[in-house]
């Protein structure tokens, strides 16, 4: 039996998705079929989404519920909703979705044990004085960071983003944070040892978001950089989370599948499980045109995960949020015509998307793996 279906009165007035009037209590206008965690599913590949606190009305929830096999906090786990002040830690938020995950049967990712970028990090560890021995102090606090999160969710996250984003794609090497000056390439180092040692069922990725598109050239090469030297230092680290916030840099026509190509063989001749984290689809380089505008994007995304489902090794894939008024991308990167962005599969009324479509045909073109 399909997980959704177009409600009754949606059929008999045969009207299509777009006409109808939205209400607070209209039922999800889901698509029919199987859902997209059964489509994933029988390739071998577990699809789920990012989830905030902030969004879990019931008809939202209700999309995430027959989609998702696993979940994500798209904050709650993040180190400036955690630690808000030294020695002060704060689960609620991240309880939270957890215990949605829990009480849904699905799966849970853990995101971020270090974002290492410091624009992430709250005020005080910004500016932490790690004292006479930086490099002690500095690990000892990493690692007991690390302990108090990962011993607080336990095994009920089996993969976490331990490090997120610790490279700079201007420069291509590891970004300034108070971590790299007291520690240098350590701190990275430290992070996965403690990850495996505190959480040791996890699986252990290192995420980022360098794309396929034109302008990506120098973070790809240095991340890739990074991923050798993870190995070279025999850090424990499974996997590699290529975030997948595609069009991005407005350059959504501009892909260089080629180099693309390559940079993923590479990482997965160094033997790393791939993961899509974050997937979206930025459309602020197209047209205003609402109909004109999803096929461009559905016609992104089915050509971005054909090449990425091409990939064996890749087993999960998550968006980054299943509607579009809960996308992070409305407040970051608005368009210049100021309408909404449309960067995921369902719309603002909880409608299904050509992106939607193109998602469920990617997965059903997809090698099982
Ligand atoms: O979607 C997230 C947004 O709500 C937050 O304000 C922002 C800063 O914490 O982070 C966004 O998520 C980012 C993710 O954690 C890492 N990769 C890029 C994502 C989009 O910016």
């Amino acid at each position: 039996m399909p997980d959704l279906l177009p409600t009754r009165r949606h059929v008999l007035a045969g009207l299509s998705a777009a006409a109808l009037p939205v209400m607070a209590s209209t039922p999800v206008l889901a698509a029919s079929g199987p859902s997209l965690r059964a489509l994933a599913a029988e390739k071998g590949i577990l699809f789920g989404s990012a989830l905030s606190a902030g969004t879990m009305e019931p008809a939202y929830l209700d999309i995430v519920k027959a989609e998702c096999g696993v979940i994500v906090p798209e904050n709650e786990f993040k180190v400036y909703v955690i630690a808000t002040q030294p020695d002060r830690y704060n689960f609620a938020p991240g309880d939270t979705i957890a215990g949605f995950a829990r009480d849904n049967g699905m799966k849970l990712r853990g995101h971020t044990l270090l974002w290492n970028k410091a624009e992430f990090m709250p005020k005080w560890l910004l500016n932490i004085d790690f004292g006479a021995n930086p490099a002690r102090e500095a690990e000892r606090y990493l690692r007991d960071y690390i302990k108090r999160v990962c011993t607080h969710y336990g095994d009920q996250v089996f993969s976490w983003d331990v490090v997120n984003e610790t490279i700079d794609p201007q420069t291509g090497d590891i970004r300034d944070t108070p971590f790299t000056r007291a520690l240098g390439f350590d701190c990275i180092r430290i992070a996965f040892e403690a990850a495996r040692e505190y959480a040791p069922k996890a699986q252990l990725v290192y995420n980022d978001y360098m794309s396929w598109e034109r302008g990506n050239e120098t973070h790809r090469k240095g991340v890739l950089k990074l991923l050798e030297t993870l190995r070279a230092k025999n850090v424990p680290i499974d996997g590699f989370g290529i975030q997948s916030h595609i069009g991005n840099d407005g350059h959504i026509k501009e892909a260089q599948n080629d180099q693309w190509r390559a940079f993923i063989d590479a990482a997965v001749g160094m033997d790393y499980k791939l993961l899509i984290t974050e997937f979206d689809v930025n459309d602020k380089d197209l047209p205003t045109d609402t109909a004109v505008r999803d096929a461009g994007v559905a016609a992104a995304a089915k050509d971005y995960l054909d090449l990425m489902f091409s990939y064996k090794q890749l087993d999960q894939f998550l968006c980054w949020g299943m509607s579009d008024n809960h996308s992070w991308l409305q407040g970051w990167t608005p368009r210049a015509d100021k309408t909404p962005q449309r960067p995921t599969p369902y719309d603002a009324q909880y409608r299904p998307k050509p992106l939607r479509e193109a998602i469920a045909a990617a997965l059903k073109a997809a090698p099982k793996r």
